[in-house]
């Protein structure tokens, strides 16, 4: 069984995440949405929040499943016995960042193969934080997120508030 993690903070997961998770089912037999605790970013949403959300935003694609975790990916990867990492790849700011992890998780284990997915346009400029700052003051952000996201954050700024 081929197994592929797609990994990520999904501080809130969008339009943009949910595109690489899909396309990702389509090439592997399992993929794991591997939801980072990502403490040192100051997330808006809890762990369990942001697993939850990927959950529901996923539930329809069959051979996905979501887990929480912390410390190393690569460990993770060890511990679920997967041997893809499958990320997405935007415009080219993305680029230099995702090199550095990719060198640096080779050199940890090199077994473990990271592949990227290139976004496609509509979604070349789409980012958590970005969805985060438009919400917050009040935008539209329907057409970037799942349906239960959209209501995930206008209820946490309504709380916030
Ligand atoms: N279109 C396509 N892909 C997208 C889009 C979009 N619109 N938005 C995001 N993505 C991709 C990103 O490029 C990334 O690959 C992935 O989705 C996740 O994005 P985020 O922003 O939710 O998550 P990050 O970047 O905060 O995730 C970083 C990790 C959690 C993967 C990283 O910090 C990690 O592996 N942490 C574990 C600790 C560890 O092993 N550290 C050493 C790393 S060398």
């Amino acid at each position: 069984m081929k197994r592929a993690l797609t990994p990520g903070t999904f501080d809130p997961i969008t339009s943009g995440h949910l595109d690489v998770i899909a396309r990702a089912s389509q090439l592997v037999d399992e993929v794991v949405v591997a939801v980072a605790d990502s403490q040192k970013k100051g997330p808006l949403f809890t762990l369990e929040e942001r697993v939850e959300l990927v959950r529901q935003a996923t539930a329809h694609l069959p051979n996905v499943r979501v887990e929480p975790f912390k410390g190393l990916l690569v460990d993770f990867a060890k511990e679920l016995d997967a041997t893809v990492v499958v990320k997405g790849l935007r415009a080219i700011t993305d680029f230099e960042y995702e090199f550095q992890m990719t060198a640096m998780n080779y050199q940890l284990s090199p077994q473990l193969e990271t592949l990227f997915i290139m976004s496609p346009p509509q979604y070349m400029y789409l980012s958590s934080s970005i969805v985060r700052e438009i919400s917050k003051m009040g935008g539209d952000i329907q057409q970037f997120v799942p349906p239960c996201v959209y209501e995930a954050l206008k209820k946490k700024y309504a709380n916030l508030q």
